[in-house]
C-alpha cells in the first residue's frame, strides 16, 4: 500500500544529492543517444593485443576533451543481465535478486522511467535493437517505460538475410547503418537507446569481419572476445562518423555504457592471463566488474573522473545534465556529478565497492590498494556496518518498490502516468 512507501521515501531523501550548478541543464533540449556496449568491460579500454590498440575509437572518445568519462564505474547486474542494466539505467531501480524485473514486472508495473520523463517534455523516445522484440519482454516493458517507438528485428529488412546475423541478432555494423534511416526521421529533440549485440557470448564472428587475432588464453569461451570487441569498436566508430555527417554530433548528448562483464568469474586462469597477473583475488574480480560510462556533450569540459558509481546512478546523473529536477522521484542512485554523490556501489548479491572499502566474495579490501583487511578490526568495523546497511537497505527497498508495484501509489510533481494502451510498436514491414 501507499504506507509501504514511507520508510523508502525517507531513506531516499536522507542521501539525496544536490545538482551540480556547473553541469545542470548543460544538455537541456539536446538529443540524447544511449549507446549500449554489449558485454564490454572497462579493462578493454586502452588494452593492447597483437601489437595494437583493440578499441581505438572508444579510446579516442574516452579521452575526448568534451567527454565526461568515469574510471570507477561498475556494472551491478544480477541474473537479468542486459535487462537489469536497462532497468537500472532508465529507472534507477535495481534488478531482482533472481530472475529479470523486466520479464516479471515490466508488463504490469507502474514506472517513472527516463523515456516517459522526457517524452512529457517534448522529446521523441525510441529504442533500437536488432533482436526479436520479445527478448527480455522488451516489447511490453518499453510501453510501461513510455517509449514512443521500439525498432526491433521486424523493422529491419536486412535482418533475415543470410550472413547478416550472428548470435543474438543483426551484426552491429548492419544494424547501425539500418537504424540511421529511422533516426534521421525522428522529430527532434529525441532520446534514442541503441542496443548492440555482436559482442555477446559466444563471441562468434565471420572471418571477413575479424580484424585482430583471437586471445590465446586457451579458454575457448574467452578467446573470441577481443575480436567481437574490436568489431563493436569499429561499428561505434562508423556510427560516430555518420552522426557527424548527419549533423547530429554537435546537438546531441552521447552516452556510452557497458552493460555487464563479458568474461565471467568462472574463468579465473584466463582473466589472470589477460590482466598479466599470476593469480586473481576476489579484489581483482571486483575491479573486473568495471564497465565504461562516458558522456559526450559539445561545449562541456570533459575529463576522466575517479568518482565511484554504478548503473543505478546513471539516471540522476543524466537528469542533472538535462536540467530536469528529480528530487521527488523514487531513485536509488545519486548524481555522479554531485558533490554529495554516494560513493557506494552495491552489487546485487550484497557485496560492494565503496571509495574506501571493497567487499567481494566475503573478503574485505581497501579499495585504493587492494590490501585485504579484517572486517572485525575496530578501525573498519563501524564503517563497514554503515556501508553494508546502505547496501542492504537500497536493495531491500528497491525490491519492495518493484515487487509491490509501489510506484502506482506515487505521483512525482510534473509527471503524468504513462498511458500504455496508447502505445503500439507496429513494424513497418512484416
Ligand atoms: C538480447 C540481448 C542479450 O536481446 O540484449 O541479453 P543478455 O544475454 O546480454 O542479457
Ligand atoms: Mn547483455
Amino acid at each position: 500500500s501507499a504506507k509501504d512507501l514511507k520508510p523508502i521515501l525517507k531513506f531516499i531523501k536522507s542521501h539525496q544529492a544536490a545538482d551540480n550548478v556547473d553541469y545542470f541543464g548543460k544538455a537541456k533540449d539536446k538529443n540524447v543517444f544511449i549507446f549500449h556496449l554489449e558485454s564490454f568491460q572497462q579493462f578493454m579500454l586502452n588494452y593492447k593485443w597483437d601489437g595494437q590498440e583493440v578499441t581505438p575509437n572508444l579510446n579516442k572518445f574516452y579521452k575526448n576533451k568534451n567527454t565526461i568519462s568515469f574510471s570507477n564505474f561498475y556494472n551491478q547486474v544480477g541474473q537479468g543481465k542486459t535487462s537489469d542494466a536497462e532497468t537500472m539505467l532508465e529507472n534507477s531501480l535495481y534488478g531482482l535478486s533472481s530472475g529479470s524485473a523486466m520479464v516479471n514486472y515490466g508488463t504490469s508495473n507502474t514506472f517513472q522511467a527516463a523515456p516517459a520523463i522526457l517524452s512529457q517534455r517534448g522529446y521523441t523516445t525510441a529504442a533500437f535493437h536488432g533482436d526479436v522484440a520479445s527478448f527480455w519482454n522488451r516489447d511490453n516493458t518499453y510501453k510501461s517505460w513510455g517509449y514512443n517507438y521500439f525498432f526491433s528485428k521486424s523493422f529491419y529488412p536486412n535482418a533475415e538475410k543470410a550472413n547478416y546475423n550472428v548470435g543474438y541478432g543483426m551484426k552491429d555494423k548492419i544494424f547501425l547503418r539500418d537504424s540511421a534511416k529511422y533516426i534521421e526521421e525522428l522529430p527532434q529533440p529525441f532520446y534514442a537507446k541503441i542496443i548492440t549485440v555482436t559482442n555477446h557470448y559466444p563471441y562468434d564472428l565471420d572471418k571477413a569481419n575479424q580484424s585482430i587475432k583471437a586471445f590465446n588464453t586457451g579458454d575457448k569461451t574467452v578467446d573470441g572476445y577481443v575480436q567481437t570487441a574490436r568489431y563493436l569498436d569499429q561499428a561505434f566508430g562508423e556510427f560516430i562518423t555518420w552522426l557527424k555527417k548527419a549533423g547530429l554530433y554537435k546537438n546531441s548528448m552521447i552516452v556510452l555504457y557497458g552493460d555487464h562483464y563479458g568474461i565471467s568469474n568462472n574463468h579465473r586462469p584466463a582473466i589472470a592471463k589477460l590482466l598479466h597477473k599470476a593469480t586473481i583475488t576476489n579484489y581483482d574480480l571486483a575491479q573486473f566488474q568495471k564497465v565504461p560510462f562516458m558522456i559526450h556533450l559539445n561545449g562541456v569540459k570533459g575529463g576522466i573522473k575517479k568518482t565511484y558509481g554504478g548503473e543505478i546512478d546513471v539516471l540522476p546523473t543524466l537528469l542533472d545534465l538535462l536540467g530536469i529536477k528529480d528530487d521527488d522521484y523514487v531513485q536509488f542512485g545519486t548524481d555522479m556529478l554531485s558533490k554529495q554523490h554516494v560513493q557506494i556501489v552495491p552489487f546485487r548479491d550484497g557485496n560492494f565497492v565503496a571509495q574506501d572499502i571493497t567487499k567481494y566474495g566475503n573478503q574485505y579490501y581497501l579499495t585504493k590498494t587492494g590490501q585485504e583487511i579484517d572486517p572485525t578490526d575496530s578501525k573498519y568495523r563501524k564503517r563497514i556496518g554503515t556501508i553494508q546497511d546502505y547496501v542492504d537497505k537500497s536493495l531491500e527497498y528497491s525490491d519492495k518498490v518493484m515487487t509491490g508495484d509501489l510506484l502506482r501509489f506515487y505521483q512525482p510533481k510534473n509527471f503524468k502516468k504513462v498511458n500504455k494502451k496508447a502505445i503500439s510498436y507496429k513494424p513497418s514491414i512484416s
